[in-house]
């Protein structure tokens, strides 16, 4: 029996309640549709959440990409938008905001997070140039990829162990960039790209030693570091939470600092900076600049829009300036937090510790029943669907894609599924209703088969793939 004195929610969890840092202005209705609807969903989307249309999802936690709620002030800035194709305003308000708030001098707008890393895989990468990365990420790495580039993955072992406990999954284990540097020389090293947080880990947080000490490797050997600071802010609050001796800096602070021991960054303004779309690029090298700047042309559009509108501009200035304010950052990675204290609380596996914008549950421990080739994680992403029209989306071998030497599967160490919380977006009933979901299908666990995929793209395959359960049609 629990302490019926132990009513709200901060008082189960043994400590003060907090609150979201707004009020609900405007909503959207959702309703779930039943379950012989959402059978016939799943099946037209080939088993793959990505397939299915929105309106037949209940609680949408595939992406917390674009699908955050922008404030009153964000919406106000959008009827703000000068929509000259030359020199608008809102371009110089958000070449302000990037410079202020994470320091890079000249700043490159581009359409999202992956058109940036278009033009600086394209600028920056030589073809046979390697390119060492904490982790991977699907869409940057197959930019490094399609440069010429060859990815290295130098995350500490820590964070392919979904039950180790170290506080910055994310730092890169130095000795393994060393001996990389060691190995093929550092001219042959095209620059470290270091992603705070780390999305395929789980979320997870590189440390301010670990970026401090690896700007000394890197400087010793003359190598520059690119950040993805996509999840950067989250990241941010993470080093004040957990890394001894910042506790009392600001979220902007430690933003500020951490950028600052690298030589640009990328970003998808998609997810910490609030807006629908949008990204950029910054550096601090002027001839890289003035390169990308070229680029960006061909590409994304004229160098003070780069393929957004005005209005997005101005909604992402704004954006960018909430989104290191210490409430608005702090619930929104204790939303997610508490979700990853319900399912913990009934021993679920999920990666731990837990990260900044979602859950991750490991479906090697979910399903020890169905082998990695036949895609556990994608068939827990369908299961939840089935139960509960909750969206979430496959992060593992499915993912991983194939190595492009030897055309097989890559086999990555951590198969899971992903429940990325939009921001201000769901509240704490919507977090309710969601572990439960996840309960009632770990409880069936048993009975579950995996899948076949019947139908495989190219590249990036899990956004279009397509599968059928093991034992139909067999
Ligand atoms: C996501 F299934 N992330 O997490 P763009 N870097 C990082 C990202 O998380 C990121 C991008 C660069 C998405 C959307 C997405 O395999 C997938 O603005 C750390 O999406 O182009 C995007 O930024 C790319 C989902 C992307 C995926 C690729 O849901």
């Amino acid at each position: 029996m629990t302490d019926p004195s132990l009513r709200t929610m901060g008082q189960q969890f043994g400590r003060r309640s907090w609150a979201e840092p707004w009020k609900i202005k405007m909503v959207e209705p959702i309703h779930m549709i039943d379950r012989g609807e959402r059978a016939r969903a799943l099946e037209e989307a080939g088993y793959n959440t990505f397939l299915l249309r929105s309106e037949d999802v209940y609680i949408d936690l595939l992406t917390d990409s674009g699908t955050s709620a922008m404030s009153d002030r964000q919406w106000a800035g959008m009827m703000m938008g000068d929509e000259a194709y030359a020199g608008s305003r809102n371009f110089f308000n958000l070449e302000n905001a990037v410079q202020t708030f994470y320091g890079y001098r000249h700043v490159v707008p581009t359409h999202q997070g992956r058109g940036a890393e278009h033009l600086l895989s394209q600028t920056a990468i030589k073809p046979g140039q390697y390119v060492p990365s904490n982790m991977y990420f699907t869409t940057t790495r197959l930019h490094q990829e399609l440069a010429g580039g060859i990815f290295v993955d130098v995350i500490i072992d820590e964070a392919h162990d979904t039950l180790n406990l170290h506080p910055f999954k994310g730092d890169v284990d130095l000795d393994k960039l060393r001996a990389l540097i060691k190995q093929v020389g550092s001219e042959n090293i095209a620059y470290v790209s270091l992603a705070g947080t780390v999305n395929m880990a789980g979320g997870q947080p590189v440390s301010m030693a670990n970026v401090r000490a690896l700007r000394e490797v890197c400087d010793s050997h003359d190598i520059r570091i690119y950040l993805d600071a996509t999840r950067m802010v989250e990241n941010a609050f993470f080093i004040q939470d957990r890394e001894p001796g910042w506790a009392d800096e600001s979220i902007a602070a430690i933003l500020k600092e951490f950028c600052s021991y690298t030589d640009g960054a990328w970003m998808s303004a998609k997810k910490d900076s609030m807006v629908n779309i949008g990204g950029w690029l910054a550096v601090d090298d002027y001839d890289l600049f003035d390169a990308l700047r070229n680029k960006v042309v061909i590409y994304e559009g004229l160098h003070t829009y780069g393929g957004m509108a005005g209005r997005d501009m101005e909604a992402l200035a704004i954006g960018i300036a909430e989104s290191v304010q210490y409430e608005h950052v702090h619930s929104r990675v204790s939303q997610v937090h508490y979700l990853g204290d319900l399912l913990l609380s009934w021993e679920i596996p999920i990666v731990q510790p837990v990260g900044g914008h979602a859950v991750f549950v490991d479906a090697r421990r979910f399903y020890p029943h169905i082998p990695q080739d036949q895609f556990p994680a994608q068939t827990l992403a369908a299961q939840l669907y089935l139960d509960s029209g909750i969206r979430s989306m496959e992060r593992g071998i499915v993912s991983a894609g194939r190595d492009p030497e030897t055309g097989d599967h890559r086999y990555p160490a951590l198969e899971s599924t992903r429940l990325a919380v939009p921001r201000r977006v769901y509240t704490q009933a919507h977090m309710d209703v969601v572990s439960e979901a996840v309960k009632v299908v770990y409880d069936s666990r048993e009975q579950t088969h995996g899948l076949r995929m019947v139908y495989e793209p190219k590249q990036l395959r899990f956004f279009q793939a397509r599968f059928e359960p093991i034992g139909i049609h067999s």
